[in-house]
C-alpha cells in the first residue's frame, strides 16, 4: 500500500474523489494525511469524516516562502508520503518543497496546458473566445504549471457558459482524471525522467495522455 498525502486550500472535491477511489480499490493506496494552508477549508471536514489525519499549516505564520515550505516538507514527511498530490492547493511552492518531492509530486490545473498557466483560467478561456477548455494533470517542477503534462481531458465551451458553469464541467472531468493518474503512479507505471512524463516505459506526448 502506498501512502498518499494531499495538499488542499479549499473545497476538496478532488480530495474526495481520490479518497473514494482508494476505498473502492481503484487506487492501490491510501490517503494518510491531508494538509491545508487554510483552517476553514471544507476539504479538512471531508478528511475528518473519512477518519484521515489532517494538519493546518498557515503560510501567514511564516516570514517567507522558504521557511513555510520547509515546515511543509517536514509535515509531509511526518506522514511518510510516497506520493504528494496538490488538489486545489493555492500557494506557489519554492524549490525547498519541490526538490524534496520532485518526481512524486502531482498537480491538477484547470486548463489545457501550456495554455493559461496561473489563476482565473476559466475566465481567460472565455475572454479568448475559446471553443474548448479542459484540465491537465502534471508533475510539479519549480516552474509554475510548467512541469511535464501527464494527462488532459477536454470540455467544450458552449454559448452561455460562464466561469461557474465551466468550473462545474471541469470538476466532473477532474474527478475521473485525477484518481486515474494517481492509480498509475502507485502502480509504478508513471515516472518523471529527462523532464518528461513516462507511462509504461513510453514517453507521453507533450499534451500527455488524452481522454475523449
Ligand atoms: N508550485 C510550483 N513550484 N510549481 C507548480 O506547478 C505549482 C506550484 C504550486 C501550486 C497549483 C497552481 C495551479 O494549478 C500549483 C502549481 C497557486 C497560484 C498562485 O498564484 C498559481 C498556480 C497554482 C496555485 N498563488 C498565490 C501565491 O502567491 C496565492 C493565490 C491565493 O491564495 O489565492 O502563492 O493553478
Ligand atoms: C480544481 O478545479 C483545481 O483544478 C483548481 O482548483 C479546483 C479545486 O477544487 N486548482 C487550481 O486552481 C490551482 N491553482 P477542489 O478543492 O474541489 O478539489
Amino acid at each position: 500500500m502506498k501512502n498518499i498525502v494531499v495538499l488542499i486550500s479549499g473545497s476538496g472535491s478532488n480530495l474526495q474523489a481520490i479518497m473514494d477511489a482508494c476505498s473502492q480499490g481503484s487506487i492501490n493506496g491510501r490517503v494518510v494525511g491531508v494538509i491545508s494552508n487554510k483552517a476553514n477549508a471544507y476539504g479538512l471536514t471531508r478528511a475528518e469524516n473519512a477518519g484521515i489525519a489532517t494538519r493546518v499549516l498557515s503560510h501567514k505564520d511564516y516570514g517567507d516562502r522558504e521557511s513555510y515550505d520547509a515546515a511543509l516538507v517536514s509535515a509531509v514527511n511526518d506522514f511518510a508520503a510516497d506520493l504528494v498530490v496538490l488538489a486545489g492547493f493555492m500557494r506557489i511552492l519554492t524549490p525547498v518543497f519541490v526538490s524534496a518531492f520532485e518526481g512524486r509530486l502531482l498537480n491538477i490545473h484547470p486548463s489545457l496546458l501550456p495554455k493559461y498557466k496561473g489563476l482565473h483560467t476559466h475566465q481567460r478561456a472565455l475572454d479568448a473566445g475559446d471553443k474548448e477548455h479542459g484540465v491537465s494533470v502534471h508533475f510539479v517542477t519549480a516552474e509554475l504549471d510548467g512541469g511535464p503534462v501527464i494527462a488532459q481531458a477536454k470540455v467544450s465551451i458552449a454559448d452561455g457558459d460562464d466561469a461557474d458553469s465551466l468550473a462545474e464541467k471541469i470538476h466532473q472531468q477532474e474527478h475521473q482524471l485525477y484518481p486515474l493518474v494517481c492509480s498509475w503512479f502507485v502502480d509504478g507505471r508513471l515516472q518523471m525522467g529527462e523532464g518528461k512524463a513516462w507511462l509504461d516505459g513510453q514517453v507521453l506526448p507533450a499534451c500527455g495522455y488524452v481522454t475523449h
